[in-house]
């Protein structure tokens, strides 16, 4: 019996290892932001702590950066009168935010998030309006 069981731990040890390491343990994302272009280093992320590294590439103008969890494709999010989105409209949760970006510089947001759609957004209307100027990126956590 002893020398049954001993190969099948080794082979659960050997199956499970990859399972347990590939599921644990936080994402870290590069966010970089230009006038007018959002680029993530990743488009998913694993569902837990995520931290996004947010840095301000523009040598122009001060960005923001804010993680929107909705099913809506991320060029349709719902406007204000002033035509930026509406953090507060149905169909969408704004789950954080960094403001005040400023060229050349970099802010880290610290989300926990559930599995689901996510709109990574520019939500400034400094100079003209950021989001309608494509500074709008989907995003998943699985
Ligand atoms: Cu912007």
């Amino acid at each position: 019996m002893k020398t049954q069981k001993l190969p099948i731990l080794v082979i659960l040890a050997l199956v499970l290892a990859p399972l347990l390491s590939s599921c644990g343990g936080p994402s870290k994302i590069d966010v970089a932001l230009t006038t007018y272009k959002i680029t993530p280093s990743s488009d998913t992320a694993k569902a837990g702590e995520v931290t996004f590294h947010v840095h301000n590439d523009a040598t122009d103008l001060t960005h923001e950066f804010v993680v929107f969890k909705t099913d809506l494709p991320e060029d349709q999010l719902p406007l204000t009168a002033e035509g930026i989105v509406d953090e507060e409209a149905d169909g969408l949760t704004s789950m954080g935010e960094v403001e005040d970006v400023t060229p050349g510089t970099s802010k880290d947001l610290v989300l926990n998030l559930e599995a689901g759609n996510y709109v990574l957004v520019c939500n400034t209307d400094s100079t003209q309006l950021h989001y309608s100027h494509g500074m709008h990126k989907s995003f998943t956590v699985k």
